[in-house]
């Protein structure tokens, strides 16, 4: 079964020149989970670097909603995987490890890496095997990375939860569309995913034993292109209530989102995105004021707000079916002081006085 998933093409460079990198200092960072991001310079403080990291592929069962579970297939054992965050020219160097209690081949292709299919030529590997594949940071701006280990595996992969985002900053930082180097306070990092959960004749879902076992079924589902659920983070509610990302009147929130499959569309309920990298470029002139952005599926984008008010604020994937009926909203829970020239309640409800 899923042991004999078609590998995707694999490729052999041992006949390439060597390169000499050891004049390059080394950093290694340790990744986090979403929404947060490693600790990491917005303006680089040093020359290229290569910058390792290490990635654990993990199979497991997750909850995507009260009554909906899925076999899901992630790095790092979360939905989205972690943020890379690296600077334009440096080498991003990186360990992943397919522990043997997996049963499936993966990989990872990169869509800021050249060559390869993103890397994922190079990095096909069993369960029980690890591979280190390093590539150059040749262009700024937030990427997906995901699995693409060949044929239908492709699509199913990412749909069971294995995508992420790179960032790579430009060395000098963000620019706006002036020019004029611009900062963020925090990173938002939000992985949307489009999950595809087949039902029992009741209406129920399903729910499986393991991956292999709920190919079938996800695989008629998947065909039909009606997502069951829509969510942020993995999960109907990952990001609201208790678990909303929080901030402060007057931060600058970097909101970096990620649609490895599928369009999508932020919205800001009540706010703006004041510049915004719709494609994800940072050399391209960022947008500004804009009220809702696009989000390619097969991308991610990154838009900077500067929160004006205190309250608690939806960011929602602005088809408001998504959002509300399949999962596809966060919460930002923000602090500070009202500002009553912004916006003013005049007069509070009071009864109709018309005719
Ligand atoms: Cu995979």
């Amino acid at each position: 079964m899923v042991q004999a998933a078609r590998a995707g093409e694999s490729m052999d460079t041992t006949d390439a020149a060597p390169v000499d990198l050891t004049s390059l200092p080394r950093i290694r960072h340790e990744l986090v989970a979403p929404p947060f991001v490693h600790e990491h310079e917005q303006v680089a403080t040093t020359g290229p670097r290569i910058v390792e990291f290490t990635m654990d592929i993990v199979e497991k069962e997750i909850q995507v909603a009260d009554d909906a579970w899925l076999q899901a297939m992630t790095f790092n054992g979360s939905v989205p995987g972690p943020m890379m965050v690296v600077h334009e020219g440096d080498y991003v160097e990186l360990t992943l490890r397919n522990p043997p209690a997996n049963m499936m081949q993966h990989n990872i292709d990169f869509h800021a890496a050249t060559g390869a299919l993103g890397g994922g030529a190079l990095t096909l590997i069993n369960p029980g095997e690890q591979t280190v594949l390093r590539f150059k940071a040749t262009r700024a701006g937030v990427f997906t990375y995901h699995c693409a280990p060949g044929g239908p595996m492709i699509p199913w992969h990412v749909v069971s939860g294995m995508s992420g985002t790179i960032m790579i900053l430009p060395r000098e930082g963000l620019k706006d569309q002036h020019g004029t180097p611009v900062a963020y306070d925090r990173v938002a990092y939000i992985g949307e995913n489009d999950f595809y959960i087949p039902r029992n004749e009741d209406g129920t879902y399903k729910r499986f034993a393991d991956a292999g076992e709920s190919y079938p079924d996800t695989l008629e589902v998947m065909r039909r292109l009606i997502p069951s659920h829509v969510v942020f983070n993995g999960r109907v509610g990952a990001l609201t209530g208790d678990n909303a990302l929080t901030a402060k009147v007057g931060e600058r929130v970097l909101f970096v989102h990620n649609q490895a499959n599928r369009d999508t569309r932020p919205h800001l309920i009540g706010g703006h995105g004041d510049l915004v990298w719709e494609a994800g470029k940072f050399h391209n002139t960022p947008q500004v004021d804009l009220e809702t952005w696009f989000i390619r599926g097969g991308s991610s984008g990154a838009a900077l707000y500067k929160f004006l008010q205190p309250g608690l604020y939806a960011y929602v994937n602005h088809n408001l079916i998504e959002a509300v009926e399949l999962g596809a909203t966060a919460h930002v829970k923000v602090e500070g002081e009202w500002n009553n020239d912004l916006m003013e309640q005049v007069q509070a409800p009071t009864p109709y006085s018309g005719a």
